[in-house]
C-alpha cells in the first residue's frame, strides 16, 4: 500500500516511461496493437510496482501472485512493465515481434514462463484464471490471481461461463479487471455489441463490481490493494482511454496498428511533455 504523494508521482513517471517504451518497440516491430496497451499502461504499473507480490529474479517463486492477461494482444504493455521490474533488460525489447524472440505478439508462456498463461484467443485467460484461483483454494496456498480481460472480451460466451465458475466455486483470491476503452477491432463496443449495463450485469452474476478511473493511479491503488482479501470475486471496471498519452492513438482505428517512425517521434515528443508537467506536480 501507498498513501505518500512522493510514491504517486513516482509511479505516474513509470507509466510515463512505460509508454515511451511502448512506442518505440511498436514502432521498431512495425506491426502490432498500439490503443489498448497505452490504456493500460497506468493499471499494470500500479499492478507490478505497487500491488503484486511477485519477484523479477525469481519469476516462478511458487508463492507469487499470478496474473493473467486475457486480452493477450496488449502484451506490449506487460512487456515494457517487466523490463523496468527487471525481469529482463529494457534492450529485449526491441526484438517484439521478430523470429526467435520471447517477445511474441501475444503472450507465450513456454517462451517466457513469468507471463504465466499463453493467451490472445479472447476468453480463454479468464477461464484458465477461475480454474488456477480454484485450484489455489485447493491447495490452500494464499496468493491471489489477478486478470484482465477487456470489454471486447465480454462479446465471448466463454468469459460469462467462467465468470458464472466465479460464485459457484467462491472464488473470493480471483481480481478481474476490465480494460473498459469502449472499443473492439471495428469500432466503437457500443456500435459492435453494446455491452451496457455492465455493472448490473455482472452484478447479476453475484460478483462485486467496483469502477474506477483507469488513469487514477491513487483509484487503482486503493481499489486494487482492497480487493485481496474480500468475501466474494472482485471485479473492478477500469474505465480507460484508449491510446493515452498519445492524442492522435486514441479511437479504434489504433486497435491494430503501429506508429510510423515520424508518428512515433510526435507521440515521444507528447509523452516527454508530459513527463516534465508530472516532474512539476507537487
Ligand atoms: C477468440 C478470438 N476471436 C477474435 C480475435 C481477434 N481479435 C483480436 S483483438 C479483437 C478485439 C477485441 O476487443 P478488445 O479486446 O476490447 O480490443 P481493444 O480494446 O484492445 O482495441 C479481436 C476481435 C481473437 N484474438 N480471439
Ligand atoms: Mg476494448
Amino acid at each position: 500500500m501507498f498513501k505518500k504523494l512522493e510514491e504517486v508521482k513516482e509511479l505516474k513517471l513509470k507509466a510515463n516511461e512505460v509508454r515511451q517504451e511502448l512506442i518505440k518497440m511498436l514502432a521498431e516491430a512495425g506491426s502490432g496493437h498500439t490503443a489498448g496497451p497505452l490504456g493500460i499502461a497506468d493499471i499494470l504499473t500500479v499492478l507490478y510496482f505497487n500491488v503484486l507480490e511477485h519477484d523479477s529474479k525469481n519469476p516462478l517463486w511458487e508463492g507469487r501472485d499470478r496474473f493473467i492477461l486475457s486480452n493477450g494482444h496488449c502484451v506490449p504493455a506487460r512487456y515494457a512493465v517487466m523490463a523496468l521490474a527487471g525481469y529482463f533488460p529494457t534492450t529485449e525489447l526491441k526484438t517484439l515481434r521478430k523470429f526467435g524472440s520471447r517477445l511474441q505478439g501475444h503472450p507465450d508462456r513456454i517462451v517466457l514462463p513469468a507471463l504465466e498463461a499463453s493467451t490472445g484467443s479472447l476468453g480463454q485467460g479468464i477461464c484458465m484464471a477461475a480454474g488456477m484461483a480454484l485450484a489455489a483454494k485447493l491447495n490452500g496456498q494464499m496468493h491471489k490471481i489477478y486478470c484482465m480481460i477487456s470489454d471486447g472480451e465480454l462479446d465471448e460466451g466463454s468469459t460469462w461461463e467462467a465468470l458464472n465458475a466465479c460464485h459457484r466455486f467462491k472464488l473470493n483470491n480471483l481480481i478481474i479487471l476490465v480494460d473498459r476503452n469502449n472499443i473492439q477491432i471495428s469500432g466503437r463496443t457500443e456500435e459492435v455489441w453494446p455491452l451496457e449495463p455492465m455493472k448490473e450485469k455482472l452484478e447479476a452474476f453475484n460478483l462485486q463490481v467496483y469502477e474506477v478511473d483507469g488513469h487514477s493511479i491513487p483509484g487503482l491503488i486503493h481499489l486494487l490493494n482492497r480487493a485481496r482479501n474480500r468475501e466474494k470475486t472482485q471485479v473492478i471496471i477500469c474505465k480507460n482511454t484508449p491510446g493515452k498519452g498519445v492524442s492522435f492513438c486514441q479511437n479504434y482505428t489504433w486497435h491494430g496498428k503501429t506508429p510510423t517512425k515520424e508518428e512515433a517521434k510526435l507521440a515521444l515528443h507528447e509523452l516527454e511533455e508530459e513527463r516534465k508537467k508530472i516532474l512539476k506536480e507537487n
